[in-house]
């Protein structure tokens, strides 16, 4: 890729949906739609303007070492990443939810160990060690809800929108950790080397999001 180009990493489904009419306020519009291409690099409207689309935990990683220049990234998957080389100029305030501890509604009295299942486990070992309780983490990669079904664990730390998913599961949320919602993401290299062309992302966004505050 050309040197000047500005390259922006995103996920497929929530975040690509509802980064597309942010970008479009900036002037950027894809040409290729990633639902139904094979393409992994996509051209935008502006010659100098890239989309790569890539798996929601793998953007920090892309961005922390310059192979985007910038990427939207959810709140909870940077929380859980540590944000090393990142810079956090912006909240888009897309794909909002909660990261929340749930289980069973008599599990909050139990006093045993817990075993927490989760994706998360960064997030969970900080969560539980700052309160000072000893848990067992057990590293799922999908489908949290159905390890407190089937005895895998006591709780999970899990992402809750409507709590729809937990309600059907007989599970309640617990314990609140904390709000979440998309960020836009700067490689510190790229916000020196590419500062006006970041900058002017950057503003163009911020005031597409203030449109709609
Ligand atoms: O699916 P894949 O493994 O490729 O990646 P991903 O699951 O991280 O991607 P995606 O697109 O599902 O989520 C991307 C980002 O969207 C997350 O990192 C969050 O920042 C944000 N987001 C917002 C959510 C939700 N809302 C959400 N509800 N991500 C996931 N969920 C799931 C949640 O994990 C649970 O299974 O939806 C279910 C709960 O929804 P409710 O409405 O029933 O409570
Ligand atoms: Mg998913």
């Amino acid at each position: 890729m050309p040197e000047q180009t500005l390259t922006i990493a995103l996920s497929k489904g929530r975040i690509y949906r509802d980064t597309l009419p942010l970008l479009a306020e900036a002037g950027i519009e894809p040409k290729d739609d990633p639902e139904t291409s094979r393409k992994l690099i996509l051209d935008t409207n502006r010659d100098d303007v890239k989309l790569v689309v890539i798996r929601a935990t793998d953007v920090p990683t892309y961005v922390q070492y310059g192979a985007a220049d910038v990427g939207v990234s959810g709140k909870d998957v940077l929380m859980e990443h540590g944000g090393d080389g990142l810079y956090e100029p912006l909240d888009l305030n897309i794909a909002r939810c909660r990261l929340m501890v749930a289980g069973h509604p008599e599990v909050a009295a139990r006093g045993v160990r817990l075993r927490v299942a989760t994706k998360f486990v960064n997030i969970t070992r900080r969560y539980y060690a700052e309160q000072g309780k000893q848990v067992e983490i057990i590293k799922l990669y999908g489908s949290m809800e159905l390890a407190p079904l089937v005895g895998l664990a006591d709780c999970i730390v899990d992402l809750v929108d409507t709590g729809n998913t937990l309600k059907a599961n007989g599970l309640v949320p617990l314990e609140h950790i904390a709000d979440i919602s998309s960020r836009l993401v700067v490689n510190k290299a790229a916000m020196k080397m590419k500062s006006a062309r970041v900058k002017r992302l950057v503003k163009d966004l911020e005031a597409a999001v203030a449109r709609r505050a």
